[in-house]
Formats: C-alpha cells, structure tokens, sequence
C-alpha cells in the first residue's frame, strides 16, 4: 500500500512536535515535521501554558504538512493534570501551570477540608500536589469570581481537540490525570467535588480514546487537510508512550522518561487500596481498558532546571556532552531524593542539590558533571524504590524495565537504571508518544483492526537496545538509605 499519514502532535512540559507518522501496512516511521519550545508565560504572577503559541504551532505545522502530505487523522496528547476554564466556548485564561506554587495551597486545603484516604477511595490517584483539582480549590478561595464564571472545563489536549474539531469533550486517559476522576468506577468523582466546593457542572463529557470528533476545521487551509479526521488518541502523554513499548504487564516495570519519569505497571484493573495510598502510586486509565499503576516522579526535570542555572553562568552544555561527561563520573558519590518535593519548583537548581547532599552528610558535587551524576544516580534509586513498592503490592516479581521517550538517549540513566534494579534496561522509542499516539489513530481509522497486528506494527516501528545490570555492589546500600531517609521523613 502507498504510505498513510497522520500528524501525531505531542505536547511536552519542554517541548512541542508535530509528527508524520506515515505507515505502511507493516510499520510507522515517524518523521518530526516540526519541534518548538514550550515556554510558560507569566501573567497576574501566575505561570500559566501559552495555548496560543503552541496553538498557532500546531496550526501552521499542519497547513505546511497539508502542502505535501495528504493527512488522513489528527490527534494530540500532552503531559497531564492541567486544565484550561470556558465560558461561551471560549477560554477565560490561559491555564495554569502544575508549577504555580499556589496549587500546593490547594492541596492543603483538600487535605484539612476532606482527608487524604476520601480524596484517594473517590479517585485512585496519587495525592499529589500537581493535580489540576487542587488549582481549582485554590482558586475558589482566592479567586472565586474565576470559579463563578466558568461553564466548563477541559484538560490541555482537549483544549487542542476542540480548536481542531470543535467538540468540547474530554478524553478518558486524560481525564484520569486530574484528580477528579474515578478511575475504580470509570466517572467523574462528582461526589468528591460537591464535598471539595467546585461545580460539577464544569465536568464534559468523557470519550475514549480513538474516538473520532469530526472533520477538521482548518479543511480548507491546505490540500493534504481536505479530509482530515481529528480522532482522539489515548491523549494523556503517558499513556500513548505506554501503547508504544511491546510486551508490558505486571512483571515489567515501565518508565516513560522525560520531563518527568513516570513508573508503573500495566494492568487491566485499577488498585483502589490502602497499600497504594500509604506508598503514593496512582492508578491512571490508559488505551484499550487498561490501567497503569503507577509513581510520578520529579524527572529529567531536575537536569533541565540544572541546565538552565548553568546557562545563567555562561556554561551551555548539550545533553550529549553532559552524557559523556556523566559517565566519566564514578557513581553514588552522592545522591538525593528527588520525590521529597523540594526539586519541584524552579530556580537554584544545583544549590538545592548541593544542599541536599551536604545536610544527608555526603560529598558535596561542585562541578556540572558530578551535579550531572548526582541527578542520575538519584532518579535511578527512585525507580528501584518503585519496583519494591510495586512488587509488594502486586505480589509480582519485575524482572525487566522498559524506557521510553528524550530520556532513553540518556544512556547513563540506563545503566544506572540496569544496576539499581538489578534486571536488563530496554529502550525503546525517543518519540514513543507520539507512536503510541499515531496507532491509536490507525486503529480507529481501521488501518490495524486485531490486537496481534497492533502489537506487531508497535514492534516493528522501534529499535530496542538493551542495558544489562552492572557489578556495582553499592546500590543496594543507596536504595536502603534512601528507603530509611523516607521513612525518618514521614515520620515514622
Ligand atoms: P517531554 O516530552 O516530557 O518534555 P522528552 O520526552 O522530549 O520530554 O524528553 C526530554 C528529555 O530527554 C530532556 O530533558 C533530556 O534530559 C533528555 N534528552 C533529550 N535528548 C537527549 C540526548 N541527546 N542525550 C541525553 N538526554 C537527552
Ligand atoms: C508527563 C505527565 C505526567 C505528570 C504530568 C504533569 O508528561 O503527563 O503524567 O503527571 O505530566
């Protein structure tokens, strides 16, 4: 068959691309039509996401794709937990980022008005402070006139979904991500809200993915999007990068590696239970009914913040170079606990670390590369913190990793990963989102109707390497000190 194309959008917390994922009956090959920077913008002291700027992106990168390709569908995923508020089918704001400092006020006041165990029972998620439904408590103390005003909601790629196609709908694997989402009962946790203060009258209607919306609304801007479909893929960013890695279930621990890591296992049912709320998983709605279970985990954010410090002193280092420069780096000098919270927030990157570092007693890392490391090291102790957790809530050894997105370039996080987990690392596709997001796609379209060819079209789309366990003795000590460090912190 002639090659099908469809633009694959995929919307990360660093960056933005429109993708050609053109298939060929066998395979997709992804083609990065366009990549742009994704810079939050400050306004009223807020930081808030520039829907316009990647708005006008997608736009024109699909009016140029439209001029040489014939485009049968579009869909777009991006990073989850924010939402934007309408009124008259419009937005009032821009949406807030999950890095305003205000929404950690909100989470406070859901703790104290309604408790951490009703807030997990109605939901399933991890109580974390990110989640869009804390923004909204928030602002129905501070800035009640925004609450009064909104007639709905919609969560980012929803946002994009309905300037596509012009259906206010918002796609299940995303919905799952805001934390008013009922993932054990499949529904809105409408209950949850009323007890929290917010109108439920804002909540859309919820699609599944591979649902299509309709023909796009930009038809008539570029031959190739004449008969363009906006079909939605499983649109939370994790979830499309999780449809991209072959073979995943209770015994493989997934990562989606980038702005943040996210570490779980695939499942076909959620666990609602207080094993997983002591130990902060989450429960999130992925493609084909199935759930990942899950830690999200302060990620490659960590190195981009410690990039951006440097910058400030004149030091500009690729991600290559810092790769070269980690691996000549002995491991575990030092290390941090990059989910204690205290890395989330931007600014003073390398100084918190060093911090870190000096208040746990360890050699403090001075240079860019051993600051590098630290980042490394620490990120891989988190993920065998994840593996234990997991293993004692599912009753299932994991006995090998599966790592995708910017983050498996990163070729000294696998082998840390490798040796802190003690089982073979493999990677799979940089662009897994977006992979995962063209196949739904092809799905929906009919292109691959069986679940085996949709398993071996995913295979056949990326080159797997593999990362096998080190002999460095030192990380089972690094794991057991970070568990203990833990421990002392929540108090018990
Ligand atoms: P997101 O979509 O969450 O914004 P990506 O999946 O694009 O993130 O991953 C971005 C991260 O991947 C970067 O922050 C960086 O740490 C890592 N990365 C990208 N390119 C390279 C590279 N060449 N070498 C090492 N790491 C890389
Ligand atoms: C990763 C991700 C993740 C986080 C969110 C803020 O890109 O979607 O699930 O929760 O961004």
């Amino acid at each position: 068959m002639t090659a099908l194309t469809i633009a694959a959008v995929d919307l990360g917390a660093e960056s933005g691309r429109l993708i050609a994922a053109r298939y060929d009956g066998n395979r997709i090959d992804l083609d990065v039509v366009r990549r742009f920077a994704n810079t939050p913008i400050t306004v009223d002291e807020i930081p808030r996401w520039d829907i316009e700027g990647l708005w006008g992106q997608i736009a024109s990168g699909l009016v140029t794709l439209g001029g040489t390709d014939v485009i049968a569908s579009v869909g777009v995923d991006s990073w989850g937990v924010d939402l934007g508020l309408f009124r008259d089918g419009e937005l009032l704001e821009l949406p807030v980022t999950y890095r305003d400092p205000r929404r950690r006020r909100g989470f406070e006041r859901a703790m104290s008005a309604v408790g951490a165990e009703r807030i997990f029972a109605a939901t399933g998620s991890q109580l974390h402070e990110i989640n869009g439904v804390y923004g909204l408590v928030e602002d129905q103390q501070s800035r009640p006139q925004l609450i009064a005003a909104a007639e709905q909601l919609l969560m980012i790629p929803d946002i994009f979904h309905q300037r596509l196609s012009g259906v206010f709908a918002s796609e299940y694997s995303v919905a799952s991500t805001s934390g008013m989402y009922d993932v054990g009962a499949g529904r809105w946790a409408d209950g949850l809200m009323t007890e929290l203060g917010l109108p439920t009258s804002l909540l859309p209607e919820i699609i599944a993915p591979g649902t299509t919306l309709g023909r796009i609304r930009l038809a008539d801007a570029a031959p190739g999007l004449a008969q363009t479909l906006v079909i939605a893929p499983a649109a939370h960013d994790t979830a499309s990068a999780v449809v991209a890695m072959p073979g995943l279930g209770a015994n493989t621990l997934f990562i989606s590696s980038g702005t943040w890591s996210l570490a779980g296992v695939l499942l076909d049912h959620p666990v609602v239970s207080d094993a997983v709320r002591e130990r902060n998983l989450t429960n999130e709605g992925g493609y084909a009914g199935t759930v990942r279970l899950l830690r999200d985990i302060v990620g490659l954010w960590i190195l981009q913040e410690c990039r951006r410090d440097w910058e400030k002193q004149g030091i500009r280092l690729s991600y290559e170079e810092l790769g070269t420069m980690i691996e000549s780096e002995a491991p575990l000098r030092a290390w941090i606990d990059v989910d204690s919270g205290e890395f989330l927030h931007a600014g003073g990157m390398p100084d918190r670390i060093r911090a870190a570092c000096e208040r746990q007693g360890m050699p403090v890392p001075e240079t860019p590369a051993q600051v590098a490391r630290v980042v490394v090291d620490s990120l891989a102790l988190a993920y065998k913190v994840v593996v234990d957790d997991l293993e004692a809530v599912t009753g299932q050894r994991i006995s090998g990793v599966s790592v995708a997105g910017g983050g498996t370039a990163n070729r000294a996080l696998q082998r840390a990963t490798a040796s802190a987990t003690g089982v073979p690392v493999t990677t799979w596709s940089r662009e897994a989102t977006a992979l995962g997001n063209a196949a739904v796609q092809l799905q929906a379209l009919g292109e691959i109707t069986s679940p085996e060819d949709f398993a071996s079209v995913i295979a056949a789309s990326s080159t797997p390497e593999t990362f096998e366990p080190g002999g460095h003795s030192d990380w089972r000590a690094a794991v057991e000190a970070l568990a203990d460090l833990r421990l002392e912190r929540s108090g018990h």
